[in-house]
């Protein structure tokens, strides 16, 4: 049985929704605030650079976008060289009365992380670039840790398939104590990489995390989502990881598209009735939601999973 219903609308969101020229609309970050649905959604220009641009909602399926892009590469500063070649994949975090905005900064430096913050979505402020090049994938808890926040993140290097990684930081900007803490399953539907998906949420068992995994075919990558969960106190200690994949490419916005074969997620909504809202990019071309059981999602990490590490 699908453990993710598709909604029987999809594609929520497309080019066509947007009121200014994008060529794509996909991997968006979503989160609540007061009685709206905020879409952060990333759009391909006509020059092959991403920006962000944002959409509300008040059921979480029926989404209008606002008339100027959101977030677009700063134009002076630092954020404008590390920046220069768009901004890509946000997620967003609610925590201590603002919202937390990462998202992958491109330019001749190589793929870093950006930090931006906001408390009402009308303008976001950008803080601090929390990686150095060859990071993707980050994704802050909702919550502190021993007064810590802590985050989940996906370097690159040659030496590992591509994992997922923990660390922490006193003030956001400073992150340490770094640790790799799930890796990919050899010959198994995300051996090639890994990464953070969306922002965790907190369940009565644990941190659940979707996350996205890849194996490579002789038709290319296909990407998928999955699912772990981390403890509660100690988000390090990975509790399960799904030995079976929750979504894969299937709706035709999912296997064809501007890259085919992908779903890739950066934002998920948890509601009040044991269920949660998948927000997915389609094919990185279109955006998608499917509804899944909470309790679904925990039971297959705690009795059908794969070992981490
Ligand atoms: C990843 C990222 C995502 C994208 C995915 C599939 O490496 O670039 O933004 O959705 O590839 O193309």
């Amino acid at each position: 049985m699908a453990l993710v219903r598709r909604y029987e609308k999809n594609p929520i969101l497309t080019k066509k929704d947007v009121p200014y020229e994008v060529a794509t609309v996909h991997n968006a970050g979503v989160t609540r605030y007061n009685d709206e649905y905020i879409m952060l959604f990333r759009s391909h220009t006509l020059n092959g650079r991403s920006i962000l641009g944002l959409a509300r909602s008040r059921d979480g399926f029926s989404f209008s976008v606002e008339g100027k892009p959101f977030m677009e590469p700063e134009t002076s500063g630092l954020f404008a060289e590390y920046e220069a070649f768009g901004i890509e994949d946000p997620r967003i975090t609610f925590l201590d009365g603002e919202y937390l905005i990462t998202y992958s900064a491109y330019s001749r430096h190589g793929v870093r992380t950006g930090l931006a913050r906001t408390a009402d979505w009308e303008k976001a402020e950008k803080i601090a670039l929390i990686t150095e090049a060859d990071f993707r994938n980050v994704v802050i808890f909702p919550e502190k840790f021993n007064g810590l926040y802590a985050r989940l993140d996906r370097p690159h290097t040659e030496t590992s398939p591509w994992s997922i990684w923990i660390s922490y930081s006193p003030d956001l900007k400073y992150w340490g104590d770094a640790r790799r803490i799930i890796r990919p399953e050899p010959y198994h539907w995300d051996e090639m990489k890994i990464g953070p998906g969306a922002p965790p949420v907190r369940t009565g068992e644990g941190w659940l995390h979707i996350y996205h995994g890849v194996f490579r075919t002789m038709d290319g990558s296909v990407y998928r989502l999955g699912v772990a969960l981390h403890d509660l106190e100690d988000p390090s200690r990975v509790i399960g990881v799904g030995d079976s994949w929750i979504l894969q490419p299937e709706d035709p916005c999912e296997i064809t598209g501007y890259v085919h074969n992908v779903v890739f997620t950066c934002g998920v909504v948890p509601e009040n009735d044991d269920t949660i809202k998948i927000y997915w990019g389609g094919a990185d071309t279109v955006m998608c939601v499917g509804t899944a059981r909470i309790s679904d999602l925990v039971e297959l990490c705690l009795h059908h999973s794969r070992n981490a590490m």
